[in-house]
């Protein structure tokens, strides 16, 4: 804790993010007056505020789940955030990005929980409620300038998360590992990487998400997904384009983006 630079209350924390996420301009970084414990309460406020404007949830996911990443920002450490039903784009859709601050997307694998999972569920039971398994992209965003930040900023920013969108379902594998992931932009690939790159195992994502779940989760309903994370580095996204991630043997998922006349 920095004596002279104290943190503003959590409150106002969440409520600037709230404000930069709506606005689309980017603030400055908290930075080391921010512990990883009130960044999760910042988080937790965040999805308060959304929910009081109607939102809902619809699921969860992970951040920092590659090697790649996690050497890229010298930590050794799993994060978790929150997805609300505004977030979701379906597939095929066009997202406009005039709103956003400095959006890039990132190929993923998602899991669906068939069943609620209650707060206090059981790693065993929050496992077992998956029911399905497909590709999807996340458009993460961060709310700092030049998306760049501390392990607590990011995950006070709700690990960047600002959208995704969810390919056809299929049904629970857990022969997941190893699959190669292809990203198009326009029809070309930009980036390709494997399952492998998540945590070793997408499942692997899975079984630690379901270990953080006592200390971070907040009850999912039936339906849900998480976003085991991301499978290549993320890429910048600028309007008009086509962007596609395929999962080998999964399926693929696709998005459309626009400027602001469109
Ligand atoms: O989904 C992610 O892996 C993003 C985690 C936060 C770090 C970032 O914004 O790149
Ligand atoms: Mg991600």
């Amino acid at each position: 804790m920095n004596a002279t630079h104290p943190a503003p209350p959590i409150s106002e924390i969440a409520r600037r993010l709230d404000q930069a996420e709506r606005k689309g301009i980017a603030i400055k970084q908290f930075g080391d007056v921010l512990s990883l414990e009130v960044a999760y309460e910042v988080q937790a406020e965040l999805r308060d505020l959304r929910l009081a404007r109607g939102e809902h949830l619809t699921g969860a996911k992970l951040g920092f789940t590659s090697e790649a990443k996690m050497a890229q920002m010298g930590v050794k450490e799993v994060i978790v955030g929150f997805l609300t039903s505004t977030m979701e784009v379906h597939n095929g859709d066009r997202l406009r990005l005039d709103g956003s601050v400095h959006p890039r997307v990132e190929p993923e694998v998602a899991f669906r929980f068939g069943q609620a999972v209650p707060p206090d569920a059981s790693e065993e039971q929050i496992i077992a409620s998956v029911d399905a398994v497909a590709p999807a992209l996340e458009i993460i965003d961060s709310r700092y300038l030049n998306f760049s930040f501390s392990l607590a900023d990011v995950v006070a920013d709700n690990t960047s998360a600002s959208r995704y969108v969810l390919g056809e379902w299929t049904t629970f594998t857990d022969d997941l590992a190893g699959r190669t992931v292809t990203l198009l932009v326009d029809g070309s690939i930009t980036e390709t990487g494997t399952t492998s790159a998540i945590l070793g195992d997408p499942l692997n994502a899975l079984r630690e998400f379901a270990r953080m779940y006592r200390r971070h989760g907040a009850g999912l309903p039936a339906g849900a997904v998480l976003l085991a994370g991301a499978a290549t580095a993320a890429v910048p996204l600028s309007p008009g384009s086509t962007i596609t991630a395929i999962v080998a043997g999964i399926g693929s998922v696709e998005l459309e983006t626009a400027g602001a006349d469109s």
